[in-house]
């Protein structure tokens, strides 16, 4: 229902005056858009009707939210209501992700942070483009379903996706390319080198990880977000983004590492803490390992 909403409200943002910055500054100190701020609104009010969450954590949030007890059950989601917002502004491919966590005595929460003693039980991102693409996993397998819009359902349209273990893409910000060390600028040279059969990797980038990411499972290949010098780029952060984009991956077979260990095996230390992200194609995730090594 969240993404059904965001989706229609994204299509009409120009019309409806949503286009633009809203005036405050979330917690990581990134200008909130309009649409960030609505489509945070979207989701915490659809997971509070549920009558089945107990905790949610947003970007958007400064720290996670327990449901009023009159409407709560006891499931804790994390989520980016709409990831790559400044995409909006453009008419350029937009996401929301989400992970559902079941319930657990171990789950708390205090002023600013969430200890998570389970894994995800349920996880999806929504890419808004040129379709409306729903990706979920229940822990057993990936499906992709699209929007149908004459008749307002998701259509299940992809069964059991799986990610080919190799291929040619490469999704990076090539504009951060002199505040990364040199063992990943190397790794980058050798993707744009010919080689004996004059074919480099082809670069796709459109600034929202899930529109970035959504190339790849279809192709094969490489999306980083790697640390650079300027520790202000590390913005992908490990709960509502990489985790649940790392639990996708591995459902299809692919691979998610911060380069040097598995995503999904970081202990979160703080609700918005970020993490490097190289996902999707194990051996393309493999070969940058061995770079950084
Ligand atoms: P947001 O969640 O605040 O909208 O920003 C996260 C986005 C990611 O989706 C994307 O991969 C990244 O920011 C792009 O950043 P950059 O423009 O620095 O490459
Ligand atoms: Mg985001």
């Amino acid at each position: 229902m969240a993404c059904k909403q965001i989706a229609a409200l994204v299509q009409r943002a120009p019309i409806s005056n949503l286009t633009g910055i809203q005036g405050a500054v979330n917690v990581q100190g990134a200008d909130q858009k309009k649409l960030d701020v609505v489509s945070n609104e979207v989701f915490s009010n659809c997971l509070r009707s549920s009558g089945r969450t107990g905790i949610i954590a947003s970007e958007e949030e400064d720290v996670p939210v327990a449901v009023e007890e009159s409407y709560s059950g006891n499931y804790i989601v994390v989520f980016d209501p709409l990831d790559g917002s400044s995409n909006i502004n453009a008419a350029v491919s937009t996401g929301s992700i989400f992970g559902i966590y079941s319930p657990n005595d171990e789950c708390l929460v205090s002023d600013n942070d969430l200890e998570l003693g389970s894994s995800f039980l349920a996880v999806g991102y929504c890419m808004y483009s040129s379709s409306i693409i729903f990706v979920l996993t229940i822990g057993n397998g990936v499906y992709g379903f699209t929007l149908d819009p004459m008749y307002g359902e998701f259509v299940l349209t992809k069964e059991n996706i799986k990610i080919p273990k190799v291929g040619k893409i490469y999704a990076f910000n090539e504009g951060n390319y002199q505040l990364r060390d040199d063992k990943l600028k190397k790794y980058i040279a050798d993707l744009k080198d010919p080689g004996p059969s004059g074919k480099p990797y082809s670069a796709r980038y459109i600034g929202s990880l899930v529109g970035d990411f959504h190339w790849t499972p279809l192709y094969g290949g490489i999306y980083g977000y790697p640390r650079d010098k300027n520790s202000k780029n590390r913005k992908l952060r490990l709960l509502y983004e990489c985790a649940p984009m790392s639990f996708i991956v591995e459902q299809a077979g692919g691979k998610g590492s911060d380069g040097h260990q598995r995503i999904l095996d970081i202990e979160p230390t703080e609700i918005h803490q970020c993490v490097p992200l190289y996902i999707v194609s194990v051996e393309e995730v493999e070969k940058l390992e061995k770079y950084l090594a």
